[in-house]
Protein backbone atom coordinates (compact mmCIF):
# COMPACT_ATOMS: atom_id res chain seq x y z
CA UNK A 1 0.00 0.00 0.00
CA UNK A 2 1.20 3.26 -0.69
CA UNK A 3 0.22 6.40 1.29
CA UNK A 4 0.48 10.19 0.07
CA UNK A 5 -1.01 13.23 1.55
CA UNK A 6 -1.46 16.58 -0.28
CA UNK A 7 0.88 18.49 2.28
CA UNK A 8 3.73 16.08 1.20
CA UNK A 9 3.22 16.56 -2.43
CA UNK A 10 3.10 20.17 -2.41
CA UNK A 11 6.88 22.02 -2.95
CA UNK A 12 7.92 18.44 -3.70
CA UNK A 13 9.06 16.82 -7.61
CA UNK A 14 5.48 15.91 -7.68
CA UNK A 15 4.22 19.35 -7.89
CA UNK A 16 4.19 20.64 -11.36
CA UNK A 17 3.34 24.50 -12.63
CA UNK A 18 2.31 25.70 -15.88
CA UNK A 19 4.69 27.46 -17.58
CA UNK A 20 1.52 29.94 -18.94
CA UNK A 21 0.49 29.83 -15.21
CA UNK A 22 -2.55 28.57 -16.10
CA UNK A 23 -2.63 25.31 -13.31
CA UNK A 24 -0.95 23.44 -10.61
CA UNK A 25 -0.79 19.75 -11.50
CA UNK A 26 -0.12 17.60 -7.92
CA UNK A 27 0.99 14.61 -8.98
CA UNK A 28 -0.09 11.27 -6.10
CA UNK A 29 0.62 8.79 -8.54
CA UNK A 30 2.99 8.28 -11.66
CA UNK A 31 4.69 5.81 -14.02
CA UNK A 32 7.27 4.42 -11.28
CA UNK A 33 4.33 2.96 -8.90
CA UNK A 34 3.15 0.39 -11.64
CA UNK A 35 -0.36 1.14 -11.35
CA UNK A 36 -1.29 1.39 -15.19
CA UNK A 37 -2.50 4.81 -14.42
CA UNK A 38 -1.51 8.11 -13.09
CA UNK A 39 -3.74 9.88 -10.35
CA UNK A 40 -3.28 13.79 -10.18
CA UNK A 41 -5.12 17.22 -8.64
CA UNK A 42 -5.11 19.88 -10.79
CA UNK A 43 -6.40 23.22 -9.59
CA UNK A 44 -6.97 25.09 -13.09
CA UNK A 45 -7.03 29.15 -12.11
CA UNK A 46 -9.84 31.31 -12.31
CA UNK A 47 -10.18 33.47 -15.91
CA UNK A 48 -7.50 31.08 -17.69
CA UNK A 49 -8.05 28.94 -20.95
CA UNK A 50 -6.51 26.54 -22.06
CA UNK A 51 -5.43 24.60 -25.02
CA UNK A 52 -5.44 20.62 -24.66
CA UNK A 53 -4.75 18.17 -26.68
CA UNK A 54 -4.01 14.93 -25.49
CA UNK A 55 -2.92 12.83 -28.33
CA UNK A 56 -1.14 9.79 -26.52
CA UNK A 57 -3.15 9.78 -23.41
CA UNK A 58 -6.92 8.90 -22.42
CA UNK A 59 -7.64 11.26 -18.84
CA UNK A 60 -10.52 11.33 -16.87
CA UNK A 61 -10.90 14.61 -15.40
CA UNK A 62 -13.74 15.07 -12.27
CA UNK A 63 -14.24 18.36 -10.97
CA UNK A 64 -14.72 18.44 -6.75
CA UNK A 65 -15.17 21.93 -6.50
CA UNK A 66 -15.10 25.53 -8.44
CA UNK A 67 -16.85 26.66 -12.11
CA UNK A 68 -15.61 26.53 -15.15
CA UNK A 69 -16.15 24.92 -19.14
CA UNK A 70 -14.92 22.68 -21.31
CA UNK A 71 -15.31 23.24 -25.14
CA UNK A 72 -15.13 20.39 -27.75
CA UNK A 73 -12.70 22.11 -30.41
CA UNK A 74 -14.13 19.38 -33.12
CA UNK A 75 -17.90 19.78 -32.14
CA UNK A 76 -18.00 22.86 -30.92
CA UNK A 77 -19.84 21.68 -28.12
CA UNK A 78 -19.57 23.44 -24.87
CA UNK A 79 -19.90 21.90 -21.51
CA UNK A 80 -20.56 23.57 -18.03
CA UNK A 81 -18.13 22.12 -15.35
CA UNK A 82 -18.81 22.55 -11.26
CA UNK A 83 -18.61 20.13 -8.42
CA UNK A 84 -19.71 16.62 -9.64
CA UNK A 85 -18.78 16.70 -13.64
CA UNK A 86 -16.68 14.46 -15.11
CA UNK A 87 -15.25 14.30 -18.55
CA UNK A 88 -13.54 11.72 -20.06
CA UNK A 89 -11.10 12.36 -22.78
CA UNK A 90 -11.24 9.31 -24.54
CA UNK A 91 -10.85 10.29 -27.92
CA UNK A 92 -7.69 12.18 -27.83
CA UNK A 93 -10.39 15.45 -27.86
CA UNK A 94 -8.48 18.40 -28.36
CA UNK A 95 -10.39 21.17 -25.92
CA UNK A 96 -10.67 24.61 -24.51
CA UNK A 97 -10.92 24.60 -20.54
CA UNK A 98 -12.12 27.53 -18.89
CA UNK A 99 -12.52 28.49 -15.27
CA UNK A 100 -14.88 31.15 -13.76
CA UNK A 101 -13.86 29.99 -9.91
CA UNK A 102 -10.25 27.98 -9.38
CA UNK A 103 -11.62 24.32 -10.40
CA UNK A 104 -10.22 21.44 -8.68
CA UNK A 105 -9.85 18.50 -10.75
CA UNK A 106 -8.99 14.85 -10.07
CA UNK A 107 -7.22 13.37 -13.06
CA UNK A 108 -6.42 9.98 -14.36
CA UNK A 109 -4.26 9.10 -17.33
CA UNK A 110 -3.69 6.01 -18.87
CA UNK A 111 -0.69 5.71 -19.97
CA UNK A 112 0.51 7.19 -16.67
CA UNK A 113 2.94 10.02 -16.88
CA UNK A 114 6.26 9.13 -16.01
CA UNK A 115 6.79 12.84 -14.13
CA UNK A 116 7.30 15.92 -14.55
CA UNK A 117 5.71 16.07 -18.02
CA UNK A 118 4.59 20.00 -19.51
CA UNK A 119 2.13 20.72 -22.23
CA UNK A 120 4.18 21.89 -25.55
CA UNK A 121 2.88 24.13 -27.49
CA UNK A 122 -0.39 22.31 -28.88
CA UNK A 123 -1.22 21.26 -25.43
CA UNK A 124 0.21 18.05 -25.93
CA UNK A 125 1.72 15.58 -23.75
CA UNK A 126 4.67 13.31 -24.81
CA UNK A 127 3.75 9.70 -25.02
CA UNK A 128 4.51 7.11 -22.33
CA UNK A 129 7.84 5.03 -23.46
CA UNK A 130 5.59 1.80 -24.15
CA UNK A 131 2.54 3.74 -25.74
CA UNK A 132 1.84 1.14 -28.01
CA UNK A 133 1.53 -1.83 -25.02
CA UNK A 134 -0.76 0.58 -23.55
CA UNK A 135 -3.13 0.91 -26.93
CA UNK A 136 -3.03 -2.45 -26.88
CA UNK A 137 -3.97 -3.09 -23.50
CA UNK A 138 -7.05 -1.06 -24.45
CA UNK A 139 -7.81 -2.57 -27.76
CA UNK A 140 -7.67 -6.06 -25.92
C1 LIG B 1 -7.66 19.08 -16.34
C2 LIG B 1 -6.35 19.06 -17.04
O1 LIG B 1 -6.14 18.31 -17.93
N1 LIG B 1 -5.44 19.96 -16.61
C3 LIG B 1 -4.09 20.02 -17.10
C4 LIG B 1 -3.09 19.35 -16.19
C5 LIG B 1 -3.23 17.85 -16.12
N2 LIG B 1 -4.48 17.44 -15.58
C6 LIG B 1 -2.14 17.29 -15.22
O2 LIG B 1 -1.01 17.14 -15.69
O3 LIG B 1 -2.42 17.00 -14.05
Amino acid sequence: MIVRTLKQIIGSEREVHADNGNWVSRRFVLNDDAAGFSFHETIIYAGTETHIWYKHHIEAVYCVGGEGEIEDLKTGEIHPISDGTMYLLNDHDEHLLRANKDMRMICAFNPPITGREMHDEDGVYPPHPNAEKYEDARNS
